[in-house]
């Protein structure tokens, strides 16, 4: 299915006497206080977020998966989605493939339908945690770390042939996450596991394009409990310095262990240059999967002060922007749509930030009058502002309202039926 211009019009239309009246009243309050508000809207109108392709069907746990209908069951239908989601929102334009989940039989077909949506094709993710159909070696014992040199031969070979895909289908990218580690003590020599898979990521490096980065996921527990061999933000960038300057760390928020500071992270990944992008998520525990800003909206909000400090326009970095998230008990097309909101939230509420205040404050140690900077800019409410690029962008004032106005779950339950299942899940 697709959503024309006239229904967004439609919804716009009953919307935007209210909109207005909020959002001029905003703009005035932030602009007596020197903000550049049409700055911080240009540049939202800019930022896009990439969705990834295993995002799209319902997530499970190992106790169990609770389908809904109208599941995206191909690459074309999820591309679809994806689609759908960028009309209602103008914020998510690209999409981020899942190999060998979402291996397209068409290549051509598959770019043409992205091109008519408007969407691109982010990072390409390799998948050497799981064992597929035909293959001749297992990952049960690791992939490219692994002790056996046709083992991690396998793996390299599967990272080509996802930079293969990747080049025909336009991406710049290829994310590696690794499930690699070990379960009990004894099990990995820990220096030699970190040297295989360097030496196997270096024979991936060699064959990357010229103009395309390597992101390094680090993962500090799960499927391995007692190691990962790329176990933290220390080790992924061991490996991104030691590669080269096309290899950069990936930080996925949920890949912490609970309260480290992941904005600290982010600052001194991006003061060495060497800070690829993100998986946006949230979790209270571990490796959540949750909406993101769903349990902790203000670290996301500290993250971006310090994206924003060192890149004053987001969409205009290199970095990457992802979410990586698995819903369990939402329809994840509104889990996405909120996911992205929240992301864009953080980001429009960094930008209230009047960085020279803040930096004096600092440098005049008043811990105080930094605390009142950033608890200012993070107590605004910032959706006017949201709604207003959108309104710009010919997307919906309210996307929520519009998803649930249209019936789109409902138009896509008959279209594609109630039992399909989305791949790789
Ligand atoms: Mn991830």
């Amino acid at each position: 299915m697709n959503i024309n211009q006239t229904q967004i019009e439609a919804h716009n239309e009953t919307r935007v006497s209210n909109h207005k009246a909020i959002y001029t009243f905003l703009y005035a309050q932030l602009a007596s206080k020197g903000t550049d508000v049409d700055s911080i809207i240009a540049k939202l109108n800019d930022f896009q977020i990439a969705i990834p392709s295993w995002a799209l069907g319902a997530g499970g746990t190992r106790f169990g998966r609770f389908g809904f209908g109208g599941e995206p069951a191909t690459l074309e239908q999820k591309i679809e989605d994806i689609g759908l989601l960028h009309s209602i929102n103008q914020s998510s334009g690209a999409i981020s493939l899942h190999i060998p989940w979402d291996i397209p039989t068409d290549i051509t077909g598959a770019k043409n339908l992205a091109k008519n949506l408007n969407i691109s094709f982010d990072a390409v993710n390799s998948n050497t945690f799981q064992d597929q159909a035909n293959q001749i070696h297992s990952y049960k014992f690791g992939s490219l770390c692994h002790t056996k040199a046709d083992v991690r031969k396998q793996a390299v070979d599967h990272n080509l042939e996802v930079i293969e895909i990747g080049k025909q289908l336009g991406s710049k990218a290829l994310t590696v996450w690794l499930a690699d580690g070990s379960s009990f003590p004894g099990q990995l020599n820990f220096a030699k596991a970190f040297k295989n898979t360097l030496h196997s990521l270096e024979n991936v490096y060699k064959e990357l394009p010229n103009d395309w980065k390597m992101l390094v996921e680090y993962k500090p527990y799960e499927p391995n409990f007692y190691s990962m061999v790329i176990q933290d933000w220390g080790s992924s960038y061991m490996l991104a310095n030691a590669l080269g300057n096309k290899a950069f760390s990936l930080v996925d928020l949920g890949h912490h262990l609970p309260n480290t500071n992941i904005e600290q992270i982010v600052a001194l990944l991006l003061m060495q240059q060497k800070l690829g992008g993100f998986h946006f998520n949230d979790s209270k525990y571990g490796d959540d999967d949750l909406t993101v800003g769903s349990i902790k909206p203000y670290q996301l909000f500290l993250i971006f002060i310090e994206l924003v400090s060192q890149e004053p326009d987001l969409a205009k970095s290199s970095l990457a922007w992802m979410i990586d998230a698995s819903h369990n008990i939402k329809d994840p097309l509104e889990d996405l749509l909120q996911s992205v909101e929240a992301i864009k939230i953080a980001y429009a509420q960094a930008l209230l930030v009047d960085k020279l205040k803040l930096e004096e404050a600092r440098t005049n140690n008043d811990t105080v009058g930094a605390q009142e900077i950033l608890q200012a800019a993070y107590r605004t409410d910032v959706r006017p502002l949201l709604a207003e690029s959108r309104l710009q962008k010919k997307g919906a004032i309210r996307p929520i309202e519009f998803f649930r106005e249209q019936k789109i779950r409902a138009q896509l339950i008959k279209e594609r039926g109630s039992t399909n299942r989305a791949t790789g899940l």
